[in-house]
This record gives structure tokens, sequence and C-alpha cells, in this order.
């Protein structure tokens, strides 16, 4: 009896309690509401709801508020089943609600699209009720979560009208999962999608994951790694993800795979993949019906194609249109897409790889179908901590354009780091094209209103694991979160973002999200200035990417650190102007005439575009190299800085997560002390200069960091 009363105390009274702060719930925690008007607000609003019909997506917008009720008034949410009882809060589409609505109201929410969403009050034969309502469930989805997020926030009010809309039609994470469940460049623990158990087994995480995008926006996903395994698309495992797209339905979001270009000769039995052939065609047709009976609203296949190895049409002579266009036929009957990414370059051609996607999709401007969009990430090298936007936005006229970020910490912590993405992915929306347009912007690309372009997408990769918090370090979470926000509107800027996600996260008290605020917006440029400061990229270790390696040379020139920051007695940097690669010249004139100019050129792409001596002067008034090395030290000091502030919140905030971030803050100075010290010892080899008086003396010995292995690094197939 003891034992069973023990267990009945682990299991409903400690175990929920402990669990509450790990950081599983994300930002949908749902807390205790301490303010009193608030309460008795909210606490009114639940206590009469109508929903004006019955669906999957309206029975999961009542969990979530039967949830959130207990959460924030440990109340029962009261759910009325006739419209004559005494409601409080209406929730229904805009045809549902019509009767209530007056015309030009109808219109205004009509304006808002399929998943927008309008929100506010409204008076019923002379009584004041709240309407949550949009132009089809999903919307009605979107504009309950925006509801909720109000109230966590504190900044619910009952009288504000409020309405929102996408600006962009995917908002999709691109999970790298492999079908083993281990997941490239993830840092998360394994994949959350366990194959094996599929499709008898349903784990919980699958409705849990659903929720946390759809409270963002985001509406597809693609289940498995770009480097594609054809297995996925057996009959057997369509099975399984149908399971998925069942659950994922109801919550907005749809389902894509990878898809093998050489799938037909894998499974296929055929001898080529040409797209040109007519069996080939076939044998995707056929698979495509195959899907399509199992998963009505199949999203589409995303594909990497003749990159880093994988197979494509170049091995048959043809180009990527025509094979993303075989592709897109096959689906175009079901209203499927092709993401073709622009992620391509060959070691074989003799180009600077920043030009190589620019090359190959420039002269195939035109010859994309209409349901293909071509992904492309969001600067031509891969993921850098900072990279110029990528030339292809703004030198293609009629083709379809999205943008891929990468959420997973590949070359930016990993999950060791707190490295608030936000401040990069706006950098690079904001930059001007100087494409004509209205505004010129990348985003403005991205969401058609500068290219007009009818399908528009965000891509995120996914830094979404087995770990209990999902993402390893607590703070992944914000990216992930930034990410989902964004891509629903790409103008809308980090920092509100981050309060946004701290106010959710860690309550809404001004010392506290102030504090956290400014450690999450100075920590992306931190990480660059102790990692690739000045333009420099592509410095990291070889093959797991962790930790710096700028010393890496020897097999593919490419993928080595010397390709890319050429250091030598003279100087450092990559000359990509006319008088070196050019790869300068495939931007706009604009940006081709102030770039070139060392001189003009914003100093962050300095040694992206250029070889500079080590006794430049920079605008300063400093050298290159004095510079450089205060940039180093300068990332060492913010990561310093970091830690001191988040010690400051001890006591602030729970245990659990406190300490969580607080030993990876450690980690992190010493990981940004390991960059620093690696890198200028390695670079002062070539510049032969002291380091100044003002920086901390990087420590060590460059051997010694070169000797370091990490065989058992996660995110790659141990190599060893
Ligand atoms: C690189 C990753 C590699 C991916 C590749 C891609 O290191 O694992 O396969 O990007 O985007 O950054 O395809």
């Amino acid at each position: 009896m003891k034992n069973l009363l023990f267990a009945f105390l682990i299991t409903f009274c400690l175990v929920p309690k402990l669990q509450a702060k790990d950081g599983y719930q994300l930002w949908l925690s749902y807390e205790k509401i301490e303010e009193s008007k608030l309460r008795q607000e909210v606490g009114q609003l639940f206590s009469g709801i109508y929903f004006f019909a019955q669906n999957p997506t309206y029975d999961i917008i009542k969990e979530e508020f039967t949830r959130s009720a207990e959460g924030f008034l440990d109340q029962k949410a009261n759910f009325l089943s006739t419209r004559d009882g005494d409601f409080k809060l209406l929730v229904g589409t805009r045809s549902e609600l019509s009767q209530y609505l007056g015309l030009s109201q109808q219109a205004e929410i009509k304006n808002l699209g399929e998943e927008g969403y309008w929100r506010g009050p409204l008076e019923i034969n002379g009584k004041k009720v709240y309407i949550i309502t949009g132009n089809s469930p999903i919307g009605v989805l979107y504009g309950s979560f925006d509801f909720l997020k109000s109230i966590q926030m504190g900044e619910f009010d009952l009288n504000a009208e409020n309405s929102d809309q996408p600006k962009v039609q995917l908002r999709m994470l691109n999970h790298w999962d492999n079908l083993d469940r281990t997941v490239e460049r993830g840092y998360a623990g394994f994949s959350i999608w366990d194959w094996h158990k599929l499709p008898g087994y349903i784990d919980p995480r699958y409705i849990d994951y659903a929720r946390a995008n759809a409270s963002l926006g985001i509406n597809a996903v693609s289940l498995t790694n770009v480097n594609a395994n054809a297995w996925i698309l057996r009959e057997d495992f369509i099975e399984k993800v149908k399971v998925l797209a069942d659950l994922f339905r109801p919550y907005g979001i749809k389902v894509y795979l990878t898809a093998r270009f050489s799938a037909p000769i894998e499974m296929g039995n055929l001898e080529t993949a040409d797209p040109l052939d007519s069996d080939v065609q076939a044998f995707w047709k056929e698979r495509v019906q195959m899907i399509y009976q199992h998963i009505p609203d199949f999203g589409g296949f995303l594909v990497k194609a003749n990159s880093e190895g994988q197979p494509g049409p170049h091995e048959y002579g043809r180009n990527h249109a025509e094979g993303a266009n075989m592709l897109a036929e096959a689906l175009a009957p079901f209203g499927g897409n092709v993401i073709w990414r622009a992620f391509v370059y060959s070691h074989e051609i003799d180009e600077d790889r920043h030009k190589q996607a620019n090359l190959e999709f420039e002269p195939l401007d035109g010859k994309f179908l209409e349901n293909v969009i071509i992904q492309v990430k969001n600067g031509a090298i891969d993921f850098q901590p900072r990279e110029p936007f990528h030339p292809l936005f703004g030198a293609v006229d009629e083709t379809n354009l999205g943008m891929e970020f990468q959420i997973t910490q590949e070359y930016l912590g990993q999950a060791t780091q707190l490295v608030y993405l936000g401040p990069m992915w706006e950098e690079i929306l904001n930059t001007k094209t100087y494409r004509p347009g209205p505004s010129s912007t990348v985003a403005s690309i991205i969401d058609g209103s500068d290219s007009g372009q009818k399908l528009t997408l965000m891509a995120g990769v996914s830094n979404i694991g087995t770990d209990r918090n999902w993402t390893g370090h607590l703070f992944g979470q914000a990216n992930w979160y930034a990410f989902g926000k964004m891509a629903w509107n790409p103008y809308q800027d980090a920092e509100s973002i981050a309060s946004e996600w701290i106010k959710l996260t860690f309550g809404h008290e001004q010392t506290l999200l102030s504090s956290i605020q400014n450690i999450m917006m100075e920590s992306h440029e931190a990480a660059v200035n102790y990692m690739t400061p000045m333009g420099l990229h592509h410095l990291m270790g070889r093959s797991h990417h962790y930790g710096p390696g700028p010393w890496v040379e020897g097999g593919r020139a490419d993928w080595t650190s010397l390709y890319y920051h050429k250091a030598d007695s003279q100087g450092i940097g990559f000359d990509r102007t006319s008088s070196g690669s050019n790869a300068l010249g495939q931007y706009a004139p604009e940006i081709v005439k102030e770039w070139s100019d060392p001189t003009q050129i914003p100093e962050k792409y300095l040694l992206w575009f250029h070889h500079i001596p080590w006794d430049f002067q920079m605008k300063s008034g400093k050298t290159l190299w004095e510079e450089m090395t205060l940039h180093y030290d300068s990332g060492v000091k913010t990561a310093l800085e970091m830690k001191k502030n988040w010690q400051k919140l001890e006591g602030q905030l729970d245990e659990e997560r406190f300490h969580h971030v607080n030993q990876l803050l450690s980690v992190q100075i010493e990981e940004a002390r390991w960059w620093r010290n690696a890198c200028l010892l390695y670079f002062q080899t070539f510049s032969g200069k002291p380091f100044p008086d003002e920086i901390e003396k990087p420590e060590g010995d460059l051997e010694y960091y070169k000797s370091l292995r990490f065989p058992f690094a996660p995110g790659i197939k141990p190599n060893w």
C-alpha cells in the first residue's frame, strides 16, 4: 500500500512538477495567470465557449482550450452544446458566423485568405462576446493559438481587434532524418520518427510536435534527409508516412518526402533514371499515384540532385529543369509540388563554389514548371556563421525561389552554444537585392511581392530530436520559434520575436525579459566574432564541423579551409572581385560597385570578397591584423559577459533550466576561447605579427589544437 501511494505520488504529483520546467512544453506551457483582471476576463471567456461546427481541427482547439484553462486558471473550459447557452467565446469560420457579421466585416475577414484569422469583440443582440474566426478551420486554429499566446504573454485585450495572415505560402521544416533514426547535423538526440514502430504505434510526441508547429503557422514538413534513401518510397513505408500525415492534417500540416533521383534504378529495376526516359517517367507517375492513394493531400518531393554525390539528371546529360519538371509532371495532377534545391556544386568544375548555383540555374530561368520552386540557401557557400545573401535571389525573373535557412546549428555552436539566429535571418531578409520592385529586398522575393511568384516558400532545416527539450540546448527552441515567425512574416524583426519567446518561455517579468533578450541579441555577433569575423568562412573542423579547423587541407579542395581563407604572408581573404573569381559579378551592379571597393564594402563581408594585406588600414584606423585579433577577442568577451548576465538570474527562474543553460554557457566560453586561440595562433603563422596588448593572449599550442579529433561528434556517422 505504502509503495502504491508512493508510486501515485511520483506519477501524479512529483513528476508533472518536475517535468514542467524541463523544456518539453516549449512555448506552450500556459502558466498560471497572476494578474486578477486578466484572470477574470479569461475565466469568463472560458466559461462559455461555443463552436459552430464539429471537425478534427476544432477538436484540437478544444483540447488546447482545455489544457490552457487548466494551466492559466486551474479551471475547466466549458463548452456549450447549443448556441442558446450563455456563450462568451464564439469560435467558427466566417461562413459559420456569417449571420452575426456585418457585410464589411465579412469582406475584411475574407481578404485574409485561407489561413488568415480575425479575433476580437462583437455585439450580438446587445450582448458583448468575443469571437475567433477565419476563412477555414485552420485559420481559426491559428487565431486560437494567437489568442492563447496573447494571454500567456499577459497582453490580451478583450476590446482589441487582431487579425493576421501569412505572407509566405509554404512554411516548412526540413528534417534531415535518416530512416535508422540518426539525424544528419542533428544535435538533439535521434529522429523523432520511429519508423520501426510505425504505423502501429503513435508516439505522443508526434502530436506535441504538430501542436508546436501549428502554433507558429508552420504548415509543411519534409520528414527525411535530403541525402535521401529511396526506401521511404516503398509502399510499406508510405503506410507509415500516412499515419503521420493523418495526424498532422487537422493541424494544417502537409507532409513532403525527399525523393532520391536514382530510385527508378534502386527500386524500379530500371537501368536508368534519365528524366526523359518514358519508363522512368512511368515509374514516378505510378509511385506518385500510390502515394496519393494513401495520402490524398501529400505535399510533394524535396530533392537534392547532383550535389555532394547525390544522383541527379546530369548523369544523363539533362539539366535541373528537365529533372525537376519530370517529377513535377507526375505530381501536378494531384496538386503536389517539387522543391528542388539550388545547393549544387561540383568539385570537377574549376569554378569558385560560390558561383556554381547561379551558373547552373540562371540559364534555366523560365524553364521550370509552375509547381516547381527552387529552394536556395541563404548564402552561396553553406550556412556559414555569416554569409552575404545568395546571388540567385535577384538574378532570375521567371523562376519560383524559396529560402532555406538552417535552424540546426551545424556551423554555429551545434547544441552546446546559445546562438540566437533571428538577427542573422533578419539581416539576410532585409538585404537589398536591387532587383526592380517596390522594396527590392530578399524578403520581398520570398513572399512574392517583388517577384510576383505564386508559389512561395521558406524552409528551415530542423533542430528537433528526441532530447526531452526537443532541441538539445534550451535556447535552440528560440530558433525553431523564430524560424516559424519569420516564415509567417519575413518582415518581422528578430528582437520582438525574441521578446515573445522569452515571455512565453520564462514569463514576463521585466528584468528577466530584458536580461535574456540582451543575451540573445548579442549572441550571434559574438559567435561570428570568435569563429569567422570580417567575412572569413569555412574554417571549421573537417566533416563533423565541430570547433575550429582553419588548417584543414588535402582532399577535395572546396571542402578545405585553405580554399576559402587563402592566408599567406601578404594577407588573407578570397578575391571574388573581377580581379579574382568574380563571384561578386553575380550580384546587381549597385552591389558590385559598392562591394568591389575594399574601403566601401561593409567590413563584415570584407574577407569574403577581398584578399587584403595584413597592414590594410580599417575604418577604425587599426590594421587588418589588429582588427581581426580584436574581433576574435571581443567574441570571447561577449561569451563571458553572456554567462555573467545569465548568472545574475539565479533564483529568478527555476533551477532546472537555470543550471542547464549555465553549464552550457561555460562550455560555450571554452569553445569560444578554443576558436579564438586556434584561429589566431594559426593566422599568426602567416601574418608574423604580435598580438595587440588589449586582447587576452591566445593560449596553448597550435599543434595541440590541430591534433584534436572528434570521431563521435554528433550529427555525422562515426568516423574513426
Ligand atoms: C551541408 C551539410 C551536409 C548536408 C548539406 C546539404 O554539412 O551534411 O547534406 O549541407 O545541405 O551543410 O545538403
